[in-house]
């Protein structure tokens, strides 16, 4: 089970990394080289899924995936028509900084009975949407304000309620592509107060950003943009 590898992980303290695959932007025959990368990276987990896509070659692109690499697959919706059987896992996700009930409860609805008919493993998340300096493809798509990024306090609170309502999982999110990471104290800030592992991502675009969120507290970055810039950007 993934989730509980992720609690296991952290028991030892062993930092985890997401590596990122958005559906849009990669197509069938560029598999087998983002494969042999990661599987070269110290990645630990795949993430697939992207704001707007419409799952169009998702369950293919998953399936090549699972032949080519071990690492566990997570989907990474942006909507209920993003979700494939032959991922191992999906972060089930509530939009906490947001006020879009679509994205609070309506998406989640519509995608039971998808869900339903596959054995993914369904891990419930808190998505927290960072401000990050310009507006992000996920701000735009799910028409929700971030939380302002000087507000440590308040974005900490946010993640202490999904933890409280029963997020397995909080993610602290700048957006992909973001010009500006999380602040690390917004990061230490959360981490503390609550007790469910971290995901931290959006803006990391170098190794140095990596560590220092694991530093602050991250229990997994996820990567998507760098790698995608550069394919050998963990060479
Ligand atoms: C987006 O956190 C991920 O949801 C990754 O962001 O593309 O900026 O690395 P980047």
């Amino acid at each position: 089970m993934v989730f509980n590898q992720i609690l296991s992980f952290r028991k030892k303290a062993q930092k985890l990394l997401a590596i990122l695959i958005d559906p849009d932007k990669v197509t069938v025959e560029d598999i087998s080289v983002l494969t042999e990368k990661i599987n070269q990276s110290p990645a630990t987990h795949i993430f697939i899924g992207g704001s707007s896509f419409d799952g169009n070659h998702l369950c293919e692109l998953v399936a090549l995936l699972k032949q080519k690499t071990t690492l566990p697959i997570l989907i990474f919706p942006g909507n209920p028509t993003q979700i494939s059987a032959e991922a191992d896992g999906i972060l089930f996700l509530q939009l906490l900084s947001g006020r879009n009930s679509d994205y609070l409860i309506e998406h989640q609805i519509n995608a039971v009975p998808i869900l339903e008919k596959t054995n993914l493993e369904i891990i419930s998340t808190g998505y927290i949407l960072i401000e990050s300096g310009s507006e992000t493809a996920v701000q735009r798509v799910s028409k929700t304000k971030p939380l302002d990024r000087n507000n440590y306090d308040y974005a900490a609170q946010t993640a202490k309620a999904g933890e409280l309502i029963g997020n397995k999982l909080i993610y602290l999110e700048a957006g992909s592509g973001a010009q500006k990471a999380v602040p690390l104290k917004m990061i230490s800030m959360v981490a503390k107060r609550i007790s469910v592992p971290l995901i931290v991502g959006g803006g990391i675009r170098s190794k140095k950003g990596i560590e220092d969120a694991f530093n602050a507290g991250a229990d997994m970055v996820v990567i998507g943009t760098a790698f995608e810039n550069d394919i050998n950007f963990f060479d």
